[in-house]
């Protein structure tokens, strides 16, 4: 998988990229990523990259013949077929589903905005999706560019030691997780959970289920509503109160 990411500060992504799971999926050839500096493709003496809004208001925007430039100049034949994603505040939000769908795609291109915005010609007739990572404001789009390579890139075939941890991930998908404990057994008083200790694997695993549903019926409530849930899931909740379909009646409720 090739990311080619076009921004104004390239050093952002430094560390990120150094160290951990994403060194090694580099160094295994799994995970390919090149940093493109937006500047670098402005042709005037000063190579500026931002102006100011046509209409007025305050900020800057950055100008799109730099960004044209740059994606052009480095997908060449291959525009039009690699996604060319813009992160921007008003993109469609990243979950688990979209990191995904991305991880079927062999190169990925993400242009990632500052200041106030891009110009929307960017928008219109370069990018092919938008891709916001959250409802919070950030000060630009290279840390939803890492959430997004580092998130598509432990779904990549390799990449992650165990792949027994992703199957995990699709059995548990929609809940929230389990509490996990190590050595030691006591520590400042505070015990590891008897049943963990027993051995019964069969009850092992109906605790930590039990733990998963309580947790996210507790602080994710919204989650049971896409969870796949067994009749013996649907039991254990309604003994906490949950009833089948109260998240669709709850979002009419908090709307
Ligand atoms: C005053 C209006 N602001 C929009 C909420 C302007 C603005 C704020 C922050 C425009 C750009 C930015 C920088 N953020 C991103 O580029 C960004 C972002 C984010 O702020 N949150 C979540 N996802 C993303 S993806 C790109």
């Amino acid at each position: 998988m090739r990311f080619d990411v076009f921004t104004l500060f390239p050093e952002i992504f430094e560390s990120p990229l150094q160290v951990s799971i994403l060194k090694r999926a580099q160094e295994m050839g799994r995970l390919e990523v090149v940093l493109h500096n937006i500047r670098d493709y402005a042709t005037d003496k000063h190579h500026v990259t931002d102006d100011t809004p046509y209409g007025g208001g305050g900020g800057m925007v950055m100008k799109p013949e730099p960004i044209f430039a740059a994606v052009e100049s480095v997908l060449g034949e291959a525009l039009g077929e690699v996604p060319v994603i813009l992160l921007t505040p008003q993109g469609r939000l990243f979950t688990q589903d979209v990191a995904r769908e991305l991880a079927r795609h062999e190169r990925i291109a993400l242009i990632c905005g500052r200041y106030e915005g891009v110009d929307e010609r960017v928008r219109q007739h370069l990018a092919t999706d938008e891709i916001s990572i959250g409802d919070y404001v950030l000060t630009g789009g290279e840390l939803p560019a890492l959430v997004i390579i580092d998130a598509v890139t432990r779904l990549l075939p390799g990449v992650l030691g165990d792949p027994g941890a992703l199957i995990e991930d699709s059995h548990t998908w929609g809940l929230l997780e389990y509490p996990h404990y190590t050595r030691p057994a006591v520590f400042r008083g505070w015990a590891v959970p008897e049943v963990l200790r027993s051995g019964h694997h069969a009850e092992i695993a109906r605790w930590r289920r039990q733990q998963a549903l309580r947790r996210t019926w507790e602080r994710r409530p919204d989650l049971l509503a896409k969870a796949a849930l067994s009749e013996e899931d649907r039991a254990f909740l309604q003994t906490l109160g949950w009833n089948a379909g109260d998240e669709l009646v709850n979002e009419w409720e908090n709307e």
